[in-house]
């Protein structure tokens, strides 16, 4: 079966699903995204999410031609029409189309665009072993030039640092702030845990919010562990016990190796996998947002 599309409030082949080359999304990356997944057919934290999509919406001046309330239902129409229950879910708004100079005014129409497909997951040997990552040299864009706190459809910044961690044979890569401090990997946050403690950069830190990290503070928080949202340094990184990474994609995956040095013992450590285990109750428990 074709897989089909969403696009402005039409269901369509995928090879149909199409926008302008005059789309501003395409000619400036001028417009907003979310990666979300669904767990036997609801999707996790979708308000969430949906807040997050109109944050950065909000933040670049535009305006989303649908209320969250239609949103949500184009989701749910688009998970069935292709029979998904267990998908990854791609929200993208474009400016739309206009002329080739940068005026934002010039574009009248917003394309609102639904991917639901099946996810690739990481195997299964990374989340056993741990994922070895190394520092990128590219950093995180200056929150004064570009927010990291916006999901926006510019992911240079971030797709030069996975090509760095590439080409080091990393599947993620981690990238400091404008300050050198700890941020965030490519598309993942990071913790570290210390003395039984959990740590992670705050929001200002140059990250994006993530969902998931949100779930794991929660979880976290559940299990009496506490958990300091703190500037962190690569030093922080080095000596800490443990460290894992959170995301939609990756859920909650454990590194055993940054720069070449074994964190803790050099394998997934008893916190993360209890974290690791929690998460996937909490993704099968959900109810719907
Ligand atoms: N930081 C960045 C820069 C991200 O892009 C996260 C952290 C984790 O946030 P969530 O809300 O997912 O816990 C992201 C999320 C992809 C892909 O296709 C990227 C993300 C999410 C899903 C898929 O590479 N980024």
């Amino acid at each position: 079966m074709t897989l089909q599309v969403y696009i402005n409030g039409r269901l369509v082949p995928k090879e149909q699903a199409a926008v302008s080359v005059f789309d501003h999304g395409f000619l400036y990356g001028d417009g907003v995204f979310e990666g979300m997944r669904s767990y036997s057919g609801r999707v996790f934290r979708l308000q969430a999410h949906l807040d997050r999509l109109w944050e950065s919406a909000r933040a670049i001046w535009l305006e989303i031609p649908l209320s969250q309330e239609e949103m949500t239902q184009a989701v749910y129409q688009t998970l069935q029409a292709n029979d998904i229950s267990d998908g990854y879910i791609r929200l993208v708004v474009t400016r739309g189309a206009g002329t080739l100079g940068l005026d934002p005014n010039k574009c009248s129409d917003p394309q609102v665009i639904i991917i639901a497909d099946h996810i690739e997951l990481y195997p299964a040997e990374f989340y056993e072993k741990g994922l070895h990552i190394i520092t990128a040299s590219t950093i995180r864009n200056h929150p004064a030039a570009l927010s990291p706190r916006i999901k926006s459809l510019n992911y240079l910044n971030n797709i030069l640092a996975k090509i760095e961690g590439l080409q080091a044979g990393c599947v993620e890569a981690l990238m400091l702030n404008h300050k050198g401090e700890v941020a965030e990997c490519t598309g993942d946050n990071i913790f570290l845990v210390r003395r039984g403690e959990l740590y992670t950069p705050p929001n200002d830190a140059g990250i994006l919010e993530g969902v998931t990290r949100a779930a794991v503070i929660e979880l976290a928080r559940g299990m009496n562990l506490p958990v300091h949202e703190v500037p962190l340094t690569r030093h922080d990184v080095y000596v800490a016990q443990e460290c894992f990474l959170t995301g939609t994609a990756a859920e909650v995956i454990p590194v055993v190796r940054v720069d070449g040095r074994a964190i803790g013992s050099g394998k997934p450590g008893p916190v993360t996998q209890e974290l690791r285990r929690r998460f996937e109750r909490l993704v099968r428990e959900q109810p719907d947002g």
